[in-house]
């Protein structure tokens, strides 16, 4: 078994000791950064999730999975971030209300590091009201939204409509994401952006801050 396929078997064990170790090895053999994220964590993160949905493995084994995917991002974070010059713009990110997954959140706010964009991280479970508060008070241009959960993607709505209602619909752009959101789901919502993954989020976070 290669290096990362390794990695992605030791994100499914749980095992973070593990693929913060292999996760080091694969960067000092001269793997890209990048290839280990997809190939090595996020491959083993997708099966998880495919276990999980299918009841062969619980809860507890995902949480165990998450850890070890944060143990191998805390190894790639500082790669993956760079070092990026003049601020590109400010972005305020967050995974909506009632919600506690962060990992994908997480990586677009490294990634937009990476891009030169000053991010403000909110966390998980954030109410509609202080994605308003935070991006109106930081002049900030955009806000992000993470969702990964098909009940609590509907908040996002929510604070598209206050930024309507307090009259910052034009000035602040918003982009939104996660495993259940759709481009389809961004149009019917009125959000100005939908990012598939991290990548995808930079690049439609760079169109609407050149607009
Ligand atoms: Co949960 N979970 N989970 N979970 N979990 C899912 C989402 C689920 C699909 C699993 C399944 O059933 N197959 C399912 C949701 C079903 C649904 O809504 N239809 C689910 C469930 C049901 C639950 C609980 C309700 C389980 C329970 O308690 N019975 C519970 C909910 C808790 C809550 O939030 N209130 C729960 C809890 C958890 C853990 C805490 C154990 C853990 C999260 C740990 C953490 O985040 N710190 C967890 C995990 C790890 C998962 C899976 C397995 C993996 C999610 C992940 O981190 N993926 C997930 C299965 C899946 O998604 N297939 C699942 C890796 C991450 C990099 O991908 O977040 O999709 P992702 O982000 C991607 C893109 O989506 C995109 O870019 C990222 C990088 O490419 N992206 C954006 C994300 N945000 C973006 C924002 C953007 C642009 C792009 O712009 C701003």
């Amino acid at each position: 078994m290669d290096n990362l396929n390794r990695i992605a078997a030791g994100l499914q064990e749980g095992d973070d000791a593990l693929v913060a170790e292999l996760t080091r090895q694969a960067l000092a053999a001269g793997v890209p950064a990048r290839q280990v994220l997809d190939e090595g964590l996020l491959a083993g993160m997708n099966v998880v999730g495919r276990l999980f949905s299918e009841h062969e493995i619980f809860l507890p084994d995902v949480l165990l999975a998450a850890r070890a995917m944060y143990a191998g991002l805390d190894v790639l974070k500082p790669l993956l971030e760079g070092e990026s010059l003049a601020p590109a713009g400010k972005v305020v990110i967050g995974t909506i209300q009632g919600d506690l997954h962060d990992i994908g959140k997480n990586l677009v706010g490294i990634m937009l590091r990476g891009a030169g964009f000053e991010v403000i991280d909110l966390g998980n479970d954030v109410p509609p009201e202080k994605f308003v508060a935070t991006a109106t008070r930081e002049q900030a241009q955009v806000i992000g939204m993470s969702a990964l959960l098909t009940t609590t993607m509907t908040g996002m709505q929510r604070v598209i409509e206050l930024l309507a209602s307090s009259g910052e619909r034009g000035r602040i752009k918003t982009i939104i994401g996660g495993a259940p959101v759709t481009a389809e789901y961004a149009r019917q919502i009125g959000a100005d952006a939908y990012g598939f993954d991290a990548a995808s989020a930079v690049e439609r976070v760079k169109e609407l801050t050149a607009s």
